[in-house]
C-alpha cells in the first residue's frame, strides 16, 4: 500500500439516494473501498492515490479521501457533519430520473451552508448507459456553467467518465492549493 503523497484532500460526494453515489466510489476506487464504522448512518469513505500533471514536467500524488455520503433524507441531520473539512465535492445525478436533478440546488445549498463557503465541485451525470434517459446534456451543460463547475457524463456500470472526475476535480484542488493559501 502506498502511503507517500504530496497532497491530501477531502472529497463529498452528494445527490439524491439511488443516483450511483456509491457505485462511482467503488468503480474508481476498485478494491479499496473500506466501510467506515459509521456505516450504521450510512457514511463510508475510500481512499486512493492518483498521479496529476501539475504543469507538463511535474507529477505529483494526490491521495484522495473520498466521503460517499448516505443521500437519503433520513440522514439530513447528519450530513453537515460529513461536509465539513471537505476541499472538494462530486454533484451526482441520474439522467434516467429527472427529480435527481431538479434538487441538484437544495444539494448545492446544504453543503454551501455547511461549509461556509464555494468548494470546487464537479458535475456528474451518471447512467449514462440506460436507454431511457430524460435529463439531456445540455441541461447538465447549463447547470454546470451557471455554477462554474465541469460537466462529466458517467456510467458506474461501464466505468466511462469515472477517472476523469476524480483527475479533473484533483487536479483543480492542487491548482487551487498552490496558488492561495487553502
Ligand atoms: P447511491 O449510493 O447514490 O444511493 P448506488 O446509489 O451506488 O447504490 O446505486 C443505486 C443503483 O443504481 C444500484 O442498483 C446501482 O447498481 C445502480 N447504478 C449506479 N450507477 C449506475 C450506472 O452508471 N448505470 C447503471 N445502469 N446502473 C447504475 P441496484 O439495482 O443495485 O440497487
Ligand atoms: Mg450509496
Amino acid at each position: 500500500m502506498s502511503s507517500n503523497y504530496d497532497f491530501l484532500f477531502k472529497v463529498v460526494v452528494l445527490g439524491e439516494g439511488a443516483v450511483g453515489k456509491t457505485a462511482v466510489v467503488t468503480r474508481f476506487s476498485h478494491g479499496f473501498f473500506r466501510t467506515d464504522y459509521k456505516t450504521t448512518i450510512g457514511s463510508q469513505f475510500a481512499v486512493k492515490n492518483i498521479d496529476i500533471h501539475k504543469s507538463a514536467q511535474e507529477l505529483v500524488t494526490v491521495k484522495l479521501q473520498i466521503w460517499d455520503v448516505a443521500g437519503q433524507s433520513r440522514f439530513q441531520i447528519l450530513r453537515p457533519m460529513y461536509y465539513r473539512g471537505s476541499s472538494g465535492g462530486v454533484l451526482v445525478y441520474d439522467v434516467t430520473r429527472r427529480r435527481t436533478f431538479i434538487v441538484l440546488e437544495e444539494w448545492l445549498d446544504e453543503l454551501e451552508r455547511a461549509i461556509g463557503k464555494k468548494i470546487p465541485l464537479v458535475l456528474v451525470a451518471n447512467k449514462t448507459d440506460l436507454p431511457d434517459r430524460v435529463v439531456e446534456p445540455a441541461e447538465g451543460k447549463a447547470f454546470a456553467e451557471k455554477h462554474d463547475m465541469p460537466y462529466l457524463e458517467t456510467s458506474a456500470k461501464t466505468g466511462e467518465g469515472i477517472i476523469d472526475i476524480f483527475e479533473q476535480l484533483g487536479r483543480t484542488l492542487v491548482e487551487k492549493r498552490t496558488t492561495s493559501e487553502n
